[in-house]
């Protein structure tokens, strides 16, 4: 199948979703023409990443989430993609009502080439802090706007194959793919928000976009799986977010990459039966994964102290 990342440049506080909508419908003709079945979108694409603030306002957090989706401004993008017959990864904030009141989610969707939502997924690895922390130059208040997604990593039989999401830090854990790769994942859509600084940690800052690489391409090769992973990149109010949305084979090659920081597609031809070469052999987990032998360690929430 042929499959874009949709990288998306800049959101500014300013921008409204209809302004967003418009330059993804951009992106999503341009997608079309290339002959793109799916189009992939990056993470809250629809509003400037608002964790870099302290609100103590809840109305004001709440301006950022959509309640409904498709919504009145998100509609033009679904009834254009339907009437291309395109599907869509898409990234927002969902405020879900539930039994116990309303809920804050990182959400992602997968929507078929017909309009219906087939997949949704809600962020398990929420990064950053939950208090205002005043000595950072931003903030990542991931932990205070958002609530844990509760139903974990699943797949969805899609556009001919078995795909899977995950959102941003996601990414960084070996585990969102292999929770994948265990339920037979060919293709994981990513959409990601990061920042060129990392404030308790500025020596990584150097490392940022190969560590965005390495953690796809490691997650791709030992799954297995296509990965797609796709940028809002660019300088959003003063802070600078990296690029490099890039589509990467089961070998862990990179085989289409984006290279400016703004609006941008890279397409590729994704044949999801290379996931056949290295899930029938170098990881075919029935046969070399010796999961009854990993010990106690396996099911560790964090480091355990040397030799117990
Ligand atoms: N952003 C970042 C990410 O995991 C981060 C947080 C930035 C972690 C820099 C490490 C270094 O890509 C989101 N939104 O998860």
């Amino acid at each position: 199948m042929t499959v874009a990342a949709a990288q998306l440049g800049p959101v500014q506080r300013h921008h409204t979703r209809s302004e967003v909508v418009e330059r993804m419908v951009v992106l999503l003709q341009r997608a079309a023409s290339s002959g793109c079945e799916l189009v992939v979108f990056p993470e809250l694409a629809l509003t400037t990443f608002f964790p870099r603030w302290y609100m103590d306002d809840q109305a004001e957090v709440d301006a950022f989430f959509e309640s409904e989706m498709p919504g009145p401004e998100t509609q033009p993008l679904f009834r254009e993609a339907a009437r291309l017959g395109v599907g869509m990864y898409l990234g927002y904030a969902e405020l879900a009502a539930t039994d116990s009141g309303p809920a804050h989610y990182n959400t992602a969707i997968l929507v078929e080439r017909d309009g219906s939502i087939v997949g949704k997924y809600r962020k398990v690895h929420l990064p950053g802090h939950a208090d205002h922390e005043p000595r950072r130059p931003f903030q990542h208040l991931e932990k205070r706007y958002f609530d844990v997604g509760p139903e974990g990593f699943r797949t969805y039989k899609a556009f001919g194959g078995v795909v899977g999401m995950a959102l941003c830090n996601d990414r960084r854990w070996p585990e969102t793919y292999r929770l994948l790769g265990l339920q037979g994942v060919e293709l994981v859509l990513i959409g990601y928000n990061t920042p060129v600084h990392n404030p308790p940690a500025p020596e990584h800052d150097l490392l940022g976009t190969f560590h965005n690489h390495l953690v796809m391409q490691a997650g791709a090769y030992q799954n297995g799986t296509w990965v797609v992973g796709v940028a809002k990149a660019g300088t959003e109010e003063g802070v600078p977010m990296i690029g490099q949305s890039a589509i990467i084979a089961p070998s862990g090659e990179i085989v289409a990459q984006c290279s400016t920081l703004g609006d941008e597609l890279a397409v590729a031809r994704c044949d999801l039966d290379l996931c056949t070469s290295y899930k029938t052999t170098v990881f075919d987990f029935e046969r070399h994964r010796q999961i009854e032998h990993y010990g106690p360690i396996a099911t560790q929430r964090g480091a355990v102290p040397p030799g117990s």
